[in-house]
């Protein structure tokens, strides 16, 4: 693997340019059933509208690169799909990506409720109220540039896609949601790149537990941008010695 793995992104670098340096989320699994998301290499006219489209739009493979931009929630131009992934509280959802290639950071999945009409076709993203369900940084050091992320763990390299699996909260009362994935790549020094992709769901159970205020943030707005944790230098000499990361965006909600 040490001597395939970098002869592999050597051959992909010269296939297809800088381009392939970013991705994103392609599909979403639950059980054994697949769900399409939107392919930004594909063409939007033939995905626009599809009666099996349940992820909300996103044009371009490109990171976002401040806290502050509205496309932050549900990436550009986050319009509304047909569909929904239908999941039972307490089920997991997996995320899959084609290939995903930066290796540090954290990844966060959220989740927000679309409200009493029970359809989130017609919801703010940018006023909903997110609340994090899931979060992994750094597995093991021996510090912050040269340790283990889950972000570099979780791809396969083997020709699968690689998968991201979050559980629905079981206690979670039902109703319409979306769900909010995000990677945060901060291999590059003071300037985070975020990926996020949202889809929606209709989530079922008997559960009645909803997340308190406290939990709640919105997107623009839920990230500082001078939190130490974002606007961050990896390779500086004062984290050669410590593999503490804290995760942007607060506390999970565990259910
Ligand atoms: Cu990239």
């Amino acid at each position: 693997m040490a001597v395939i793995l970098p002869l592999l992104l050597a051959v992909l670098a010269a296939l297809t340019g800088p381009v392939l340096a970013h991705g994103g989320l392609a599909n979403y699994t639950v059980g054994e059933t697949w769900y399409r998301g939107f392919d930004p290499n594909s063409p939007a006219s033939e995905q626009d509208g599809q009666p099996w489209m349940v992820q909300r739009r996103w044009d371009s493979i490109d990171p976002i690169f401040s806290v502050d931009d509205k496309y932050l929630a549900c990436n550009k131009p986050g319009t509304p799909p047909t569909s929904v992934i239908p999941i039972q509280a307490g089920e997991d959802i997996n995320a899959i990506y084609y290939y995903w290639l930066h290796p540090v950071g954290p990844m966060t999945a959220w989740l927000a409720w679309c409200g009493e009409a029970g359809d989130c076709n017609g919801v703010d993203v940018n006023a909903v109220e997110w609340f994090k369900i899931w979060e992994a940084g750094l597995i093991e050091g021996p510090n912050l540039a040269e340790g283990v992320w889950y972000q570099k763990r979780f791809q396969k390299w083997d020709g699968t896609p690689d998968v991201w699996p979050v559980t629905i909260p079981a206690s979670l009362r039902p109703g319409a949601y979306m769900i909010r994935h995000e990677i945060l790549s901060i291999h590059v020094e003071n300037k985070p790149q975020f990926y996020p992709q949202c889809a929606h769901l209709n989530i079922s159970g008997t559960g009645t537990a909803f997340p308190p205020k406290e939990f709640m943030k919105k997107f623009p707005g839920g990230y500082a941008a001078d939190d130490p944790s974002i606007n961050i230098n990896i390779y500086s000499p004062k984290f050669d010695h410590t593999a503490n990361y804290t995760i942007p965006g607060g506390p999970i909600w565990e259910g």
